[in-house]
C-alpha cells in the first residue's frame, strides 16, 4: 500500500500557520489515508448479488450450473441505480464473480461467463452496463471478485492464481475507477471443479498470493480500498447481520487478521491497540439470503428494521453496505426499494434538523485555534480540539427555550486518528435537575460518527464530557435531534410465523424441545450427538423441513452439512429424503429449508455431517420444523 499520510502533516503543518505560534495538533497514530476518509464518508452503499445463483435458486452455486439458466427478461441496471439514488446510497458493489466462478462480464478467461448465456444472445455485459449507470447517475462503482472458485478445474494449484491475478487485471483495466475491491473470506470446499467434483482445501494465508494482487490494484486502482475480513483497506465486521458493536475501533493489529479468521467475532469492537487503520463495512441483505429465491419474496427487511442497523453500523462508527438481491427479471423487486426507500426517508426525518446548529458550547478547555464554533459549523474539516495532555473536557450547549431530543451525533475528525475511549451525556430539564440520558448501550468510542438513541427528553442544557482520550481530543462534530413522533418506539424484531405439524424428539427431554417449537427464535434447543430424531406420532405425508440455527452470538452447535432421512420404524429411519448442505450458515445463520418429494414417515432423521462451533457435543437448534404438503 501506498503511504499517503504525508498529506494530513501538510495539512496540519498548514493549521500551523493559521493558528500562530501554536503547537499544530498531531495526529494520534493509526491514521487513515485520504481514500480510506474519503471511503468512510460513503456512509451507505449498495450491494448486488446477482449471478447464475439467482436463476438456480442458491446461495453458493457449487460450479456445475448451466449458463443456459442465465436470462433475465427485463435487466436493467438504471432501475437498480435510481433505487439506489433515492435510497441515499452512494455507491454499489456487484458480485462479478461468485463462488461459483460465473463471470457477469464477457471475460476472454473463462468460458464460465455472460458470453455463453442466452442473455442478449451471448452480447451482454451486467458490469459494464452497471458502471454506465453510475456514471449516469453519479454513484460510484465496485466489484467483487470471489477469490474461492468452484467452477475452476485448477483451483487449488498455482495455475488458478495465475488465472485469479489475470482475471483482476482484466476486470481493474476495462471499468474505469472502482472505489473498493471485495475479497471475502470464504474459501475452498466443495465444489464441480471442471468435473472433479471433490473438496479442495487451500492455505487461507498466503494461497491467493496477496500482496501480488495489492500491487496489481495500487498499480491499476490505487484509488480503490480493499475489502478483506482483515483488511487492509476496510475490515469485514465479523458477522452478515449488518452492526457493528458500539464500541467500535477502527484499527486492528496488523497482519493478524487473515481469510477466514477464526475469531472472527472480535471484528465488531476492533483492536482497541491496533496499529493499522481498517474501519469496518457492516455487510447485510435486505432479505436472508444475499442471492433471490422466490419464497424471500415476503421477507423484504423493514423500513424501520434498516433504519434500526443504521443506528448500529454508521452510528457505530462502520459503514452500511446493504445487498439487493436483484431478481429472475434482472430487476430490484418491488418491495425492496420501497422499502430502502422509505429507510432513507425516516432517516432524514430523524436526523434533518440539527438543534445545535450554529450553536456555540461553552467548552472546558480548547486549543488556540481549533475552539468550540468548529462543532456545529457545518463544515468537516474544521475541529474543536484539547490542548496537549488533555484527554477529559466538557461540551455544554445552553438552549434558549427547552427542547425534545432523542438523538445525538458525535463525530472524530478521524484524519488525526480515533481517540475517545469513554463519553457521557447528560441534560438539565425544567427543573434544573442534571440527568443522564438513557441509553441502552455503553458510550465508549465515537470514531467517524457515533449516533445515539435514546427517549425523549426536554432539555434546556446539553452537556457531552468525554471522559478519557488516547490522546488530546479532536470533535468536529456534535449534533443534537428530535425524531419526532413515533421515534422512541425502540424498534423490537418480530419472530417469523412458523406453520408446522406437532412432533416430539426422541431423547431430549419435554421442556428442552419445546424451544424447538416455541416460534421464539431467542430460546434453544441443545441436543447432544449429531443427530436429531423426531417422531411426528403416526406416519403423514411430509414434504419439507425447516431448521433455524441458534441465535446467540455464539451460533452454537450449528448443522452445516446435513443428511435427513425418514422411516415408519423407530429403529430403522433409513430413506435419504435429502441431503447437501447449508451455505454460508456458518455467517449467515437464517432459518434453511429443505424441500423433497412427499414422503409418508413418522420419523424424521436429521443428521449433521458437518457441525461449527459445536457446543460440547451439542447441536443447537432455535427452530425446527416440519411442513405437511
Ligand atoms: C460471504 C459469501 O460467502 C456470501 O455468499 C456473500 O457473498 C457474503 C457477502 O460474503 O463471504
Amino acid at each position: 500500500m501506498k503511504n499517503t499520510s504525508w498529506k494530513h502533516f501538510l495539512l496540519a503543518g498548514l493549521g500551523l500557520l493559521a493558528a500562530g505560534a501554536v503547537k499544530a495538533q498531531e495526529p494520534v497514530l493509526p491514521i487513515p489515508e485520504p481514500k480510506q476518509v474519503e471511503w468512510q464518508k460513503m456512509e451507505t452503499y449498495a450491494f448486488v448479488h446477482f449471478g447464475l445463483n439467482t436463476f438456480n435458486d442458491r446461495e453458493w452455486g457449487y460450479g456445475d450450473s448451466d449458463p443456459n439458466t442465465f436470462n433475465p427478461t427485463r435487466l436493467n441496471c438504471e432501475q437498480w441505480v435510481r433505487t439506489f439514488k433515492e435510497a441515499g446510497l452512494t455507491g454499489v458493489i456487484l458480485t462479478a464473480k461468485h463462488h461459483d466462478g460465473f463471470c457477469l462480464w464477457p471475460t476472454q478467461l473463462t468460458e464460465y461467463c455472460i458470453r455463453n448465456t442466452p442473455y442478449k444472445d451471448g452480447q451482454g455485459d451486467v458490469v459494464g452496463d452497471l458502471c454506465e449507470a453510475c456514471k449516469k447517475y453519479g454513484i460510484k462503482f465496485a466489484v467483487y471478485l470471489s477469490p474461492w472458485d468452484r467452477n475452476h478445474a485448477d483451483y487449488g494449484t498455482p495455475a488458478y492464481v495465475e488465472y485469479y491475478h489475470k482475471q483482476l487485471r482484466e476486470l481493474m483495466t476495462n471499468y474505469g475507477e472502482v472505489f473498493e475491491v471485495w475479497f471475502d473470506g470464504a474459501n475452498g470446499g466443495d465444489g464441480y471443479y471442471g468435473g472433479a467434483k471433490e473438496s479442495r482445501t487451500i492455505d487461507r494465508r498466503n494461497y491467493y498470493n496477496y500482496p501480488k494482487i495489492y500491487e496489481i490494484l495500487d498499480e491499476l486502482q490505487p484509488n480503490a480500498v480493499i475489502f478483506g475480513d482483515g483488511g487492509p483497506g476496510c475490515r469485514w465486521v465479523g458477522n452478515e447481520g449488518g452492526y457493528a458493536s458500539p464500541t467500535n475501533w477502527s484499527f486492528l493489529r496488523k497482519g493478524e487478521v487473515y481469510p477466514g479468521y477464526p475469531n472472527y467475532r472480535e471484528l465488531q469492537y476492533g483492536h482497541a491497540d491496533g496499529n493499522q487503520w481498517v474501519p469496518a463495512e457492516c455487510d447485510v441483505s435486505i432479505r436472508p439470503g444475499w442471492f433471490y429465491h422466490p419464497e424471500e419474496d415476503d421477507k423484504v427487511k423493514t423500513p424501520e428494521q434498516l433504519a434500526d442497523l443504521y443506528y448500529r453500523n454508521v452510528g457505530h462508527n462502520g459503514t452500511f453496505l446493504l445487498n439487493f438481491p436483484v431478481n429472475r427479471e434482472g430487476l430490484i423487486s418491488k418491495t425492496d426499494s420501497i422499502n430502502a426507500v422509505k429507510f432513507h426517508q425516516i432517516i432524514q426525518k430523524e436526523l434533518g434538523v440539527d438543534l445545535l446548529k450554529s450553536l456555540k458550547a461553552k467548552v472546558s478547555n480548547s486549543r488556540k485555534g481549533h475552539d468550540a464554533m468548529a462543532l456545529t459549523d457545518g463544515d468537516y474539516d474544521t475541529y474543536w480540539a484539547t490542548e496537549d495532555g488533555v484527554t477529559k473536557a466538557s461540551i455544554e450547549y445552553r438552549f434558549p427555550n427547552p427542547v425534545k431530543i432523542n438523538r445525538m451525533m458525535l463525530q472524530e475528525y478521524i484524519p488525526l486518528g480515533q481517540r475517545v475511549k469513554s463519553f457521557t451525556v447528560e441534560y438539565e430539564d425544567k427543573k434544573g435537575d442534571w440527568k443522564l440520558v438513557q441509553l441502552n448501550e455503553e458510550t465508549t468510542t465515537i470514531g467517524y460518527k457515533r449516533l445515539l438513541r435514546f427517549p425523549t427528553v426536554e432539555a434546556r442544557k446539553l452537556r457531552v464530557t468525554i471522559n478519557d482520550a488516547r490522546g488530546p481530543i479532536v470533535l468536529n462534530r456534535v449534533a443534537a435531534f428530535w425524531g419526532g413522533e413515533g421515534s422512541d418506539d425502540i424498534f423490537q424484531v418480530k419472530n417469523t410465523n412458523y406453520n408446522s405439524s406437532n412432533y416430539t424428539m426422541v431423547g431430549v427431554s419435554e421442556e428442552e424441545s419445546k424451544k424447538a417449537v416455541d416460534k421464539n427464535e431467542a430460546t434453544t434447543c441443545y441436543v447432544s450427538g449429531d443427530h436429531i430424531l423426531i417422531d411426528l406420532g403416526s406416519a403423514k405425508p411430509v414434504t419439507s423441513v425447516y431448521y433455524l440455527p441458534d441465535q446467540s452470538e455464539q451460533n452454537n452447535g450449528i448443522i452445516a452439512n446435513y443428511e435427513l432421512y425418514g422411516g415408519v420404524d423407530e429403529n430403522s429411519v433409513k430413506t435419504l429424503l435429502a441431503k447437501g448442505e447449508f451455505s454460508n450458515i456458518e455467517h449467515n445463520p437464517i432459518r434453511q429449508e429443505i424441500h423433497f418429494a412427499p414422503q409418508t414417515a413418522r420419523f424424521l432423521l436429521l443428521k449433521s455431517t458437518k457441525t461449527l462451533h459445536a457446543a460440547n457435543g451439542k447441536l443447537g437448534v432455535a427452530e425446527l420444523g416440519v411442513v405437511e404438503p
